[in-house]
């Protein structure tokens, strides 16, 4: 909005040319929503608490969990809600990329909201139920992989980190493709979100790293030179990614440990599922795998525990699953498990960037 009430004042007023720069409002726009976060974040904790939308914690859990009961969740909203603002103040509002990867975070934060309130609000202990769940989501991501496939000039070849040679080009296939990128990232963020600031890390690190992809894929120059794929219009993302950074470095600050809030569903299925969008949409689809690599981690690990589980009628590779779970049984304090994981992470965010050189 700021973008297309001030530019067009340029010519009158020469400074205002700076609102046409994508770096510029990349900045605000972060330090928009990291301030909105910020500043509601003790009323929204308040509201949540009247509304008693309190963590019910499992019993077969971590001992040291059981003290987190009641901590209001859905906290996510407060997220999902500053990025939407932080980018309808900072980005291109004409830009198809933009609206589509709103679509897909609102889309799954409408997912997660239900089934968060199902369970915390109406005491519904399945809340949607595990088909219902992957049935929307496959639906959102479905709508979502469409919307890009039939934007003019968007390619559907695959780019795959150190090779700059091998661009497989699944054409319709890209669809289904896409689908999988970002069902399984909404579903691995939220497989990650079971310790006080464990997910929210990655997930700002994952949005500052695909920043700068984002921001090099959609300078026709830059991607040039790099020898990355130029996806023209892509660069707006970068404003986008700047907002989800934003606002989690805002939820941070409550939800670092002691949380005073959890983001609950809604924000772990939207997170996971901008992030994947956003990898389909600047065409580093495969590089989320590292990016994201603590995410996959955290999956795999549940994926291994429950099939060596059923295969040997109950014996285990890992204390307990999601992987977090097997540091906090063996002892590691919480917020030890956490910054480990965190420097996971950031490492991998490092690995990542390599890509740009090392091909
Ligand atoms: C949700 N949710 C947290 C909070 C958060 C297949 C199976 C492995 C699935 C897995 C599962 O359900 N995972 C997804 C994980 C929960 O947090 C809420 O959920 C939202 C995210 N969706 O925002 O609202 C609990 O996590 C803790 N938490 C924090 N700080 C935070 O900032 O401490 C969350 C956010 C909260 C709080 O305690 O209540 C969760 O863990 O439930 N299931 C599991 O993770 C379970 N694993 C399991 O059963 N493993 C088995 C195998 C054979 C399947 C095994 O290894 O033996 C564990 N989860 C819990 N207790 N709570 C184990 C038992």
């Amino acid at each position: 909005m700021i973008y297309h009430i001030f530019y067009p004042l340029a010519s009158t007023f020469t400074a205002f040319n700076v609102f046409r720069y994508i770096t510029f409002r990349t900045i605000y726009a972060g330090l928009t929503a990291l301030l909105i976060c910020f500043f509601l974040g003790p009323w929204v904790i308040r509201k949540l608490q009247e509304m008693q939308v309190g963590q019910f914690i499992r019993e077969d859990g971590p001992a040291n969990h059981h003290k987190k009961a009641g901590t209001p969740t859905m906290g996510g909203s407060l997220v999902i809600f500053s990025v939407m603002v932080s980018t309808f103040l900072w980005a291109q509002l004409t830009n198809p990329y933009v609206w589509i990867v709103l679509f897909c975070t609102l889309g799954f934060c409408a997912i997660g909201f239900i089934d968060d309130y199902l369970k915390q609000v109406k005491k519904c202990n399945l809340g949607f139920g595990v088909r219902a769940k992957f049935l929307f989501q496959g639906l959102v991501a479905l709508m979502t992989a469409v919307f890009v496939y039939i934007v003019p000039d968007f390619s559907t070849q695959v780019t795959l980190p150190f090779f700059k040679n091998i661009q497989p080009d699944l054409g319709p296939a890209y669809i289904p493709f896409a689908m999988l990128v970002i069902v399984g990232t909404s579903n691995a963020v939220n497989l990650t979100d079971g310790l006080d600031g464990l997910a929210i890390g990655p997930v700002i690190i994952a949005a500052g790293t695909y920043m700068l992809f984002a921001y090099v894929a959609g300078h026709v120059k830059i991607a040039q030179y790099l020898q990355v794929q130029y996806v023209a219009g892509s660069g707006e993302i970068t404003v986008f990614c700047a907002t989800l950074a934003g606002a989690g470095l805002g939820f941070l600050w409550f939800n670092s440990y002691p949380a005073q809030m959890f983001m609950g569903d809604t924000g772990s299925l939207s997170l996971g599922a901008a992030l994947g969008a956003v990898a389909v949409i600047t065409k580093q689809e495969i590089l989320l795998v590292i990016v994201g690599g603590l995410f996959v981690i955290e999956a795999l690990s549940v994926i291994f525990q429950v099939g060596f589980f059923k295969m040997t009628h109950g014996r285990r590779i890992f204390k307990m699953a999601p992987l977090h779970h097997h540091f906090e049984l063996k002892g590691w304090e919480e917020p030890k498990v956490c910054v480990r994981f965190w420097i996971i992470s950031i490492t991998l965010a490092l690995i990542s960037l390599s890509t740009l050189k090392l091909r």
